[in-house]
């Protein structure tokens, strides 16, 4: 069968619903099959909209057991039914509406609408997943209060739940029971939630501003009764934050937190009851990584801040996305830089930008923070949305500075508190208590693709001047070839002899740093008094996503890395440094010679080892480490990903060598024997304990393994365990294999009841950059741990080899790609938001010389021809091969 084309919905098309929905009143039916769903919904027509004006519900593989009008049966000329909607005709203004629906929730293995995830019921609507429960209208700007009421068998489902407060409760017939939940606060149908399971509960309390008493419930299963202390914490620590940072009290008497194992994402927001995936809510010291530990403290954050910003306010449409998620992420980066090291925070979300969203924002799917169109909306749940959405409210936050950003988000809740509202409703906001004008500002929200900055600096020793000429640019994105420039604040230092130096501009003081508007194709800032030529320190704490290319030397670098006060810039210049080594490397590899490594790269990382102790741990150990093979790639026009990976290694490899004994001195003056704690020293301290293993793991002597069994061995928290793990199965030393294979068999052996554990082990197997990933992967794939249905496992082992281990996915025979597209295939009929999700490494083939392009797009073009493609993954191939 030939694919039917899933449509372009337009931005510009928005219209309001001819009818809203005042109050809705749900009542499930759970069953073993067959589950029913009784709607009754109050409804008005628009004012405005002409009498006798159609309704169009939306509602997808629902079976229509009944449907009336103000108690009565709808004939069945007044009203017709398709795959996605339900209409009705010759409506009056005002009626009830009551339908009865059955579904198969046992059946639903796309984790969206109502599914089942072991023998536990849960939800997942965001987007348009409430049309997979009932006809209703499931957009965002539709808002109703709703009532729920569920049903299920008491002894297999003692916990029902919905969003809001219970309000009845009962035993009924055959052993089954009922609590019906009340929400008082108007939302849309994506917030909507139902949860029947047996879980085990964890309480606490949490005490507001106004003194009102919020009962905090944290569901899991019994096993993981240990593991919710960070949760809670989090959870408290983020309530107290949005009242102290934001104003923003918590509304409902409850806040429910529900752990499942099966989700597509993190977790969600749903009304007074979160769903969680498991990953992002359990945390203990000695089943998870301190990495993991700080992800858990900030999804719960995020997911609790957006109570004010996506729930009380909400989106009107979905090109509204980065509304909430923008916002919200930058709500949860700021709270998350309060509870840890800041530098260590912005340096974490630039990596993340730019290598990854810089590549998103250089490929087919770009799209501005608010598209203006898309096929399928599960496929701008995206980096840019979130991430490059965040920044976009960062910089306006420093544009207006904390008490006017402050004054602007107030004046934001308050004036639209309870409505659905626009991108530009936000930004009107800021415009108004500032008195600034954010027209050039806007381009963030409707151009697409990472503007790139040209900047280079002039010292006049006569004149006493230092000039920076900047020019910006943006490439071409799909839809949209030349663009109005941007508005980019710079903010730029001047680095002398002994530390930053005074500016001054115009005449005017501005102090050691100044925020530089770039706002035309090319421009100059002069500074005045520059009394010794500077080196400039430009984009300081990343201050608008962008590419900055300055063409420093290695010795400017090594000053920057040494005397900058930016924590992101002294990082950058090692990352630069590193860049510019490696690429060296790269050339020389490819052309057969062997050269030594530049010495001022292991300069910089000696003096940053013999200084650590002064410095934040953290950083010395992200200085020291180098930039990733994704980063070398998004650089690279056309990347030689064998060269890039053979000269980083070549690097690494010269970094152990000839630091080995200030990398061991440091590694144990790090080991600690304190009792674990995941706070910001403690992490700070494993991270560079664990990036001098690392190096140290490279030398080719069986000291290098004893080292790694001997951290495996004593290891008391999952940080440290993994780290000998890791660095053991990435390890190709002679004597490396049979070590390896011993201990990633005691770790399986010791953490096989505990599925997060194990994905852990999947993932660092999926990841092994050693020769032969491919085969390994399929084993894996073969592994009773792994399930194609559970999004985790699919991540731990298909995408984490797809989108993280480059070097074996791009082999040369093109079989990495070729078992991408069958994995797709097979996810695109069981769960097409993971199947669209995964494609993306395939979607960058302009990227890659033509051999490997080619069988890029023919494994593209094999998914395209397969049947029954999802729109999901559709829009995503498609829009690759146009
Ligand atoms: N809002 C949800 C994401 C929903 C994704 C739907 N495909 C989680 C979050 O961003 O908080
Ligand atoms: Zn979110």
């Amino acid at each position: 069968m030939e694919n039917a084309q899933p449509g372009t919905i337009y931005l510009k098309d928005y219209q309001q619903p001819n009818y809203w929905i005042s109050e809705t009143h749900l009542r499930f039916e759970l069953a073993d099959s067959d589950t029913v769903v009784r709607s009754r919904l109050s409804m008005q027509r628009r004012d405005g909209v002409a009498e006798g004006a159609e309704l169009v519900l939306h509602g997808v593989e629902l079976t229509l057991l009944s449907l009336l009008v103000n108690g009565v049966d709808v004939d069945q000329s007044q009203y017709s039914v398709d795959e996605q909607t339900l209409t009705i005709r010759g409506l009056p203004a005002q009626f009830e509406l009551e339908c009865v629906t059955q579904i198969q929730p046992q059946d639903n293995t796309s984790l969206e609408g109502l599914y089942q995830s072991r023998t536990m019921f849960c939800t997942q609507c965001e987007a348009e997943g409430f049309r997979k429960i009932t006809y209703y209208l499931d957009r965002p700007d539709v808002m109703s209060v709703f009532t729920t009421t569920v049903v299920a068998d008491k002894a297999k489902y003692p916990l029902l739940l919905s969003n809001g407060n219970p309000v009845d409760r009962g035993d009924l017939a055959d052993g089954q029971h009922f609590v019906t939940w009340q929400d008082p606060f108007k939302k849309p149908a994506y917030l909507f939630a139902v949860v029947a399971a047996d879980l085990a509960l964890v309480e606490d309390s949490f005490t507001t501003m106004s003194g009102r008493e919020v009962s905090l419930q944290l569901f899991v299963e019994p096993k993981d009764l240990d593991k919710c202390d960070h949760a809670m914490l989090s959870l408290k620590n983020a309530m107290r934050w949005d009242e102290t940072t934001y104003g923003r009290e918590y509304d409902l008497g409850i806040y429910m937190i529900v752990a499942v194992d099966d989700f597509n994402m993190g977790a969600m927001e749903n009304k007074g009851l979160n769903i969680f995936n498991t990953s992002c809510v359990l945390a203990e010291q000695k089943t998870t990584t301190d990495a993991a530990f700080q992800r858990v403290e900030g999804v719960v954050a995020h997911e609790y801040f957006h109570n004010w910003s996506g729930n009380r306010v909400t989106c009107r449409d979905w090109f509204q996305l980065s509304l909430k998620e923008g916002f919200t992420v930058y709500r949860d980066a700021e709270f998350s830089a309060d509870m840890n090291s800041p530098t260590v925070k912005r340096v974490e979300e630039v990596q993340l930008l730019r290598s990854a969203q810089f590549a998103e924002d250089a490929g087919p799917m770009a799209h501005p923070i608010r598209p203006a169109s898309f096929i399928e909306i599960s496929n701008f749940y995206t980096l840019t949305i979130y991430e490059k959405g965040a920044e976009v409210v960062r910089m306006i936050a420093n544009l207006l500075g904390e008490d006017l950003f402050r004054q602007g988000t107030d004046l934001y809740f308050d004036r639209f508190d309870g409505q659905a509202v626009t991108t530009d409703d936000f930004v009107a906001c800021m415009a108004e208590v500032s008195g600034q004008d954010f027209s050039q500002f806007q381009h963030w929200y409707d151009q697409a693709g990472t503007p790139q900055l040209d900047v280079s600096g002039e010292y006049n020793a006569a004149d006493k001047t230092y000039t920076l000429s900047v020019s910006q640019s943006c490439p071409a994105t799909p839809g949209q070839a030349d663009k109005p420039v941007f508005l980019i604040p710079m903010a730029t230092a001047l680095v002398g002899r002994d530390g930053l130096l005074p500016l001054t501009l115009n005449g005017v003081d501005c102090g050691e740093e100044t925020v530089l508007a770039v706002d035309q194709q090319s421009q100059q800032f002069v500074f005045e008094n520059v009394t010794e030529a500077p080196v400039p320190s430009l984009l300081r704490n990343f201050s608008a996503p962008v590419k900055l290319r300055f063409d420093y030397s290695r010795e400017q670098l090594l000053m920057l890395a040494a005397r900058d006060n930016d924590g992101f810039c002294r990082w950058d210049a090692m990352q630069q440094l590193a860049v510019q080594i490696i690429n060296e490397q790269a050339v020389a590899w490819r052309q057969g010679e062997a050269i030594s490594v530049d010495s001022s790269l292991l300069t910089a990382i000696r003096a940053l080892l013999g200084d650590a102790e002064a410095n934040d741990k953290a950083m010395v150990a992200m200085m020291m480490s180098l930039p990733s093979l994704a980063y070398l790639i998004e650089l690279s026009q056309q990347a030689d990903i064998e060269a890039l990976q053979a000269a980083r290694e070549k690097v690494r490899l010269a970094i152990a060598v000839e630091l080995q004994s200030l990398l061991l001195d440091c590694y144990h003056s790090n080991v600690s024997t304190d009792e674990y704690r995941p706070d910001a020293t403690q992490i700070a301290q494993r991270s560079l304990k664990n990036a001098c293993l690392s190096y140290l793991s490279l030398l080719p002597d069986q000291s290098a393994i004893e080292l790694l069994q001997q951290q495996y061995q004593q290891a008391d928290n999952m940080t440290d365990t993994m780290a000998a793990l890791s660095a053991m199965v990435n390890s190709d030393g002679p004597n490396a294999a049979s070590a390896k294979q011993d201990m990633l068999d005691d770790f399986y052996h010791r953490w096989q009841q505990e599925a997060l554990v194990v994905n852990q082990w999947l993932q660092v197997q999926a990841g092994c950059g050693l020769a032969g990933g491919l085969d390994r992967v399929k084993a894996l794939m073969q592994h009773p741990a792994f399930d194609i249905k559970n999004p985790n496992k699919v991540r731990s082992v298909v995408a984490v080899f797809c989108a993280q281990n480059a070097i074996n996915f791009h082999h040369s025979d093109g079989s990495g790609y070729q078992f991408l597209a069958e994995q797709v295939i097979r996810l695109n009929e069981l769960n097409p938001q993971i199947a669209a999700r995964i494609i993306t490494p395939l979607t960058k083939w302009r990227r890659f010389a033509p051999a490997q392009a080619d069988n890029m797009q023919a494994a593209l073009k094999q998914i395209m021809a397969a049947p029954n493609l999802s729109s999901d993954v559709y829009e995503v191939v498609s829009k690759s091969l146009t």
